[in-house]
């Protein structure tokens, strides 16, 4: 199963994820590349439900361990029911998050174990991993003032500073550990410069495809 064509997009509050997906959209289908969008936590059915436990604010406070077990839980799903079977009909994946984010998050943020995360990971997604990850980065004040527009905030959005500081640095220091794999963006510049970015990193991405 070739993880080449398996890409994923992270990036922390404000990076402007979904801006970019739709550019990213647009360009697989330029391209005549059949493209399968979908996103973590969620993805399918009973994913997206775990995603609305995950996401909705609660008084209860919720136990680090039942966050990364409920991440999991439903990545598993996503992996049987969306992205094993759409690789393996030679379709490109395109994921707005995925396990990178649980490193950024429950492990930068909430502060759990690496090591208790890629058990987790070796254990649900075998050998399944993105073949390229683009990191949209920027300075956490800077996100945070862009997400600020947006309505009500969900669980982590409500978290302070300092948690979204440990994400971005959780998620630059997995970037320089696997160099092969991330390319990162400066998500802080003005949209056209992202895509004009993300467009050098596909345009070289697709022609080692051949
Ligand atoms: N989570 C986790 O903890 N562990 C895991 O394993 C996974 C996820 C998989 C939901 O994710 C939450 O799940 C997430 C982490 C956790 N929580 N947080 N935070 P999500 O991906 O659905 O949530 P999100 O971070 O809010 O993503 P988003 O909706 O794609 O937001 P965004 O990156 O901020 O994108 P945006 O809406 O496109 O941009 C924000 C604003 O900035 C918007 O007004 C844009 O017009 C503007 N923008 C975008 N780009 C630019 C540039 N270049 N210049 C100026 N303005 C811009």
């Amino acid at each position: 199963m070739s993880m080449k064509r398996f890409i994923t997009l992270e990036g922390g509050e404000g990076a402007g994820k979904s801006t970019c997906i739709a550019f990213l959209r647009d360009y697989f289908l330029e391209k005549g590349l059949p493209l399968r969008l979908t996103r973590e936590p969620g993805g399918t059915p009973l994913a997206e439900e775990v995603r609305d436990l995950l996401l909705r604010k609660r008084d209860e406070k919720v136990a680090e361990d039942a966050e990364l077990l409920l991440m999991f839980a439903a990545r598993a799903q996503h992996i049987a029911e969306v992205i094993r079977p759409t690789l393996a009909r030679g379709e490109w994946v395109l994921c707005d998050r995925f396990t990178d984010a649980t490193y950024a998050y429950q492990g930068g943020g909430r502060g759990l174990s690496v090591e208790r995360i890629a058990e987790l990971e070796s254990m649900i997604q075998g050998d399944l991993r993105p073949g390229l990850t683009l990191l949209l980065d920027l300075p956490v004040q800077q996100g945070m003032a862009r997400a600020a527009a947006r309505n009500e905030k969900d669980r982590f959005e409500s978290e302070q500073n300092e948690f979204f500081e440990r994400v971005r640095a959780a998620y630059r220091h997995r970037a320089a550990a696997e160099p092969q794999r991330f390319r990162v963006i400066d998500a802080s510049k003005p949209l056209a410069d992202v895509q004009a970015a993300l467009k050098a990193v596909l345009d070289q991405w697709l022609g080692q495809q051949s």
